[in-house]
């Protein structure tokens, strides 16, 4: 029975509805939350929760991203969570690197820590097993403490990884621990998806929690929530999502490289088909990075490995989007060849490194495979992108920390669309080019007008 009354606690806590009939809890008990990884999902999962009036705990196992929080300072790149970290001295908001210290005190516990790939392309769990035995090692017995992972995992990761260290530790599922999974599902750098805007879908073998949880998070968020059924369904539907969005990128990428050869711009292409009513616009680039895009998909192939199912789309679309980097090397490198740029002097200007527009984030940036194979090919390589500290280049980049400073350059490459590139002085630039070859990396350049300032324009996609 205990179990019950415990539950009911947590559902009338977050129940939009008052008083339960004959229950002793009321409508104004105050549900706390948990949040383990404090970085672009998670700080603003906390500072939802905290907006929408919980008690929070947030957690990190680094200080200085505790400290920075503490200090009501943005530890992420993500400028849109610059200006709404808490205060210090605000109530209701602990930050602290111990689970030990938060865990007790919270009624749910939501789990955001990376899930990258290993060098070898191989899922990396090791971060959803180290938090989910932090936080079952400190949850009270007999709390009935609802752990949520949010990171996005292949279908079954989070009940093959948490419910052994579970047994170990000999707490009881019903009583003392209850696991569920909600995929974090919003676009860093792009307010109108945060946490409050973005619809969510909850997994859980427990329908009662599945629903509690439908509660809690109708409370973060305006948009839909539902309850999607057993863990792997919700799994599988946040990492699919990246998934579709990865082939989808795939597709274009690969007419990138087959129009031009018919001496068709895709561009000319993709636009034209784009007017079909179901047609989804996607555009070629110099590559695909961040952390969710190039990398879930790896999960769902290993998923499908594990059953011995082959997932060869996934994988040829994988094997795409890896290549664009080598292969906008390549026809920047025949460009300056047959510019007469002298072999072993030639120079080329990375505008933008981050693996997307306005946010500072390098993580499985296209820009640093590209600008290892220019490097490979005696070619010097600079990078300046205002989003991303010099310190975060890859040894042999060049850090450009002024773009006034950039000079005696033969190409220039547009490999992120940050606003701040697209908008440079670009007569002042062409004025310091050896040679004014100019490559745009992600088709959003007007190329017309920067032919008729002087410079040789070139784009992925678009015929030589
Ligand atoms: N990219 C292309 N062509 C495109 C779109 C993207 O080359 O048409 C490249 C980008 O330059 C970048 C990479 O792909 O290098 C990923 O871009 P993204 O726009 O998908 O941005 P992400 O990685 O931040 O993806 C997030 C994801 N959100 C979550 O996982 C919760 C993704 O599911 C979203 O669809 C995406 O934001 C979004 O923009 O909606």
């Amino acid at each position: 029975m205990g179990y019950i009354i415990v539950l009911t606690a947590k559902l009338n806590a977050w129940a939009p509805s008052g008083k339960l009939e004959g229950d002793k809890v009321t409508k104004e008990s105050d549900a706390t939350i948990g949040i383990i990884g404090l970085g672009y999902v998670g700080l603003p999962t906390a500072i939802g929760f905290h907006d929408a009036g919980f008690t929070v705990w947030g957690v990190d196992v680094s200080q200085r991203t505790v400290d920075m929080v503490l200090q009501g300072k943005n530890p992420t790149g993500d400028p849109d969570v610059d200006d709404i970290v808490p205060q210090p001295g605000i109530e209701k908001w602990h930050i602290t690197t111990s689970a030990a210290e938060a865990v007790p005190h919270c009624d749910v516990v939501l789990v955001t820590v990376p899930t990258p790939i290993t060098h070898d392309l191989k899922p990396d769990l090791s971060y959803v097993e180290a938090a989910g035995r932090d936080v079952f090692n400190h949850i009270k017995k007999g709390s009935n403490t609802i752990v949520v992972l949010e990171s996005t995992v292949y279908p079954g990761v989070t009940a093959q990884t948490w419910l052994p260290i579970i047994e170990e530790l000999g707490l009881v599922i019903g009583e003392d621990v209850e696991i569920a999974y909600c995929p974090e599902r919003f676009n860093p750098g792009d307010a109108a998806h945060g946490v409050r805007q973005v619809a969510r879908v909850i997994g859980c073998s427990n329908p009662e929690v599945g629903a509690a949880l439908v509660s809690l998070y109708s409370k973060l968020t305006t948009e839909d929530v539902r309850y999607v059924g057993k863990l792997e369904v919700a799994e599988a539907a946040k990492v699919i999502e990246n998934v579709q969005r990865d082939i989808n990128i795939a597709l274009v990428n690969e007419l990138a490289r087959i129009f031009p050869a018919l001496d068709v711009d895709v561009e000319d292409v993709l636009s034209a088909a784009a007017t079909k009513w179901n047609f989804h616009r996607y555009t070629p680039g110099v590559g695909v990075g961040g952390h969710c895009i190039p990398v879930d998909p790896y999960y769902m192939i290993q998923r499908a490995a594990d059953v011995g199912v082959p997932a060869g789309l996934i994988t040829a679309a994988r094997a795409v989007n890896r290549s664009m980097p080598s292969h906008v090397a390549g026809v920047v490198t025949d460009l300056m060849w047959n510019a007469n740029v002298p072999a072993g002097e030639a120079k080329v200007l990375l505008l933008g490194w981050s693996y997307k527009a306005e946010v500072g984030d390098p993580r499985e940036t296209p820009a640093e495979p590209l600008a290892a194979t220019l490097l490979g090919k005696n070619i010097s390589v600079g990078a300046w992108d205002p989003h991303i500290e010099s310190t975060l280049y890859p040894e042999g980049v060049v850090a450009v920390d002024e773009i006034t400073d950039a000079e005696g350059y033969d190409l220039v490459i547009l490999a992120t669309a940050h606003k701040a590139c697209l908008e440079i002085d670009w007569k002042s630039l062409l004025t310091k080019m050896r040679t004014p070859l100019l490559y745009d990396g992600r088709r959003v350049l007007d190329l017309d007008k920067l032919e008729s300032m002087g410079w040789k324009t070139h784009a992925v996609g678009k015929p030589v």
